[in-house]
């Protein structure tokens, strides 16, 4: 298949970019470096050295024989290019990563707010509308959030997108219907994936576009079977208190002698999926596409959930880490039960990876071999979900 990878620059989407062309896919990656460049802003760079695109590239063709091809394209500021491309190149299927993905970084100030409403629902909705001008009818697979069900949860079980349900009618009758779960956004970041899925939901019933929206849980890991080949196709590993996740912070902090930053109580619990499975599930995704005509289809990528205080205690065991209860930067509920079904995945063939299976001492290793690289001032979160001034000003 011919695979156009949005975002295949960033954390999921390098290694899936790989991924796809050792398993014989022809690949072209898109990305506008965005990512790089919020590096640059926040000054608090990957912990790995992630190489140039250029040396990216080079490397893979030296070590697999295999071309991945590169176009610097803003998928939400560069309409004509990206539809000349799709025009071009005619892809079977166009995996979406292209958007600001932090939840810290998009509650930051006004500006990071608008910046990523702007940047991720433009470029979605771009995709979506060159994907009908351009025609061809390649297959979509987006990478969304399980953070569009929210986390206000008691247990109640959450469904793979659709939730079947019964309306009343004037007449006293109750149609069955199977709508959108509910969208319970957490920050202005999740806000954006919920707001795609009524994009998405859109064009599926208007264009008859093939689309398929993963709901992804909390990824972990750093390194892929195919990142593992040099060391200059090393993923990027983010640390900071903007871009680092949990379970990669909680690891990175351990193998630096750091305490563990456990928000509030640590009672949030969360879905998680190894980065190796993510692009193992990516590729089934692809392969597996609906047909013309059909709904959204929609898969939620995680393979487990985890309590937050209950990861940091398994480093904390693991390794000897302090634990440190810090003050919520965000607004969340401070416990929540967490119960998602995720059989779509295993039907198609996904074989888990889980935290018992060894990795966990690899993202340690990979954390204390570039410890130097760490600059522990970017640690902890200081982005606040409502400031002082919002509060006073009856923000309740
Ligand atoms: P990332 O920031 O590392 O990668 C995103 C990439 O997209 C970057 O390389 C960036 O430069 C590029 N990009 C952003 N806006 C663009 C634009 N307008 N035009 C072209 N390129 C653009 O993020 P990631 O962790 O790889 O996440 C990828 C996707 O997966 C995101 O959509 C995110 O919401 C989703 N996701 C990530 C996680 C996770 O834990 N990392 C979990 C669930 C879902
Ligand atoms: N947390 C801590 N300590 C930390 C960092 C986070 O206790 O040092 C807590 C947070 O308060 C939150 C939970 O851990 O309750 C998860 O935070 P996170 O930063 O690991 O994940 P999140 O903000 O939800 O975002 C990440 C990705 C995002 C993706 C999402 C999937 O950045 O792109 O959509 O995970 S999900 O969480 O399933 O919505």
């Amino acid at each position: 298949m011919r695979i156009l990878v949005l975002g295949g620059d960033g954390f999921c989407g390098w290694p899936t970019s790989l991924h796809l062309s050792a398993r014989g896919h022809e690949v072209t990656v898109v990305d506008n470096l965005s990512r790089r460049n919020i590096d640059n802003e926040l000054e608090a760079g990957s912990l790995t050295p992630i190489q140039p695109m250029g040396v990216r590239t080079e490397v893979w063709k030296d070590v697999s024989g295999r071309e991945i091809d590169f176009v610097r394209i803003d998928v939400a500021g560069e309409y004509d290019r990206l539809v000349a491309l799709l025009r071009n190149w005619r892809p079977d299927a166009i995996v979406h990563f292209a958007e600001q993905r932090a939840a810290p970084y998009s509650m930051k100030s006004a500006w990071h707010k608008r910046y990523t409403v702007d940047n991720n629902v433009t470029a979605t909705h771009n995709v979506l509308a060159a994907m009908v001008e351009a025609g061809g009818h390649p297959h979509l697979v987006h990478l969304g959030t399980m953070g569009v069900y929210g986390y206000d949860g008691d247990g109640v079980a959450i469904p793979e997108g659709y939730l079947p349900v019964k309306i009343p009618t004037r007449d006293g009758r109750l149609v069955d219907r199977e709508i959108l779960h509910p969208a319970n956004a957490g920050s202005v970041y999740h806000m954006t994936k919920t707001l795609d899925q009524l994009l998405f939901q859109f064009y599926a019933k208007n264009d008859e576009l093939k689309i398929t929206d993963l709901h992804q849980g909390i990824v972990w890991g750093t390194q892929t079977e195919e990142t593992r080949h040099d060391e200059r196709l090393i993923n990027r590993f983010d640390y900071d208190g903007d871009y680092g996740t949990v379970l990669n912070r909680f690891l990175m902090q351990a193998a630096i002698g750091y305490p563990l930053t456990v928000h509030g109580t640590g009672g949030q619990t969360r879905a998680f999926i190894n980065i190796q499975d993510t692009v193992r599930c990516i590729g089934l995704a692809v392969e597996n596409p609906p047909q013309r005509g059909e709904r959204v289809n929609i898969l939620n990528q995680m393979t487990e959930t985890h309590r937050v205080r209950d990861l940091a205690k398994l480093v904390a065991d693991k390794t000897g880490a302090e634990i440190d209860f810090v003050d919520n930067p965000r607004r969340e509920q401070a416990e929540n039960e967490l119960n998602a079904d995720h059989q779509r995945f295993l039907n198609l063939g996904l074989e888990p990876i889980t935290l018992q299976d060894g990795l966990l001492d690899e993202v340690m290793e990979v954390a204390r071999r570039y410890a130097d690289r760490c600059d522990r001032s970017r640690i902890p979160c200081r982005s606040l979900w409502r400031t002082e001034s919002a509060v006073g000003a009856g923000a309740d």
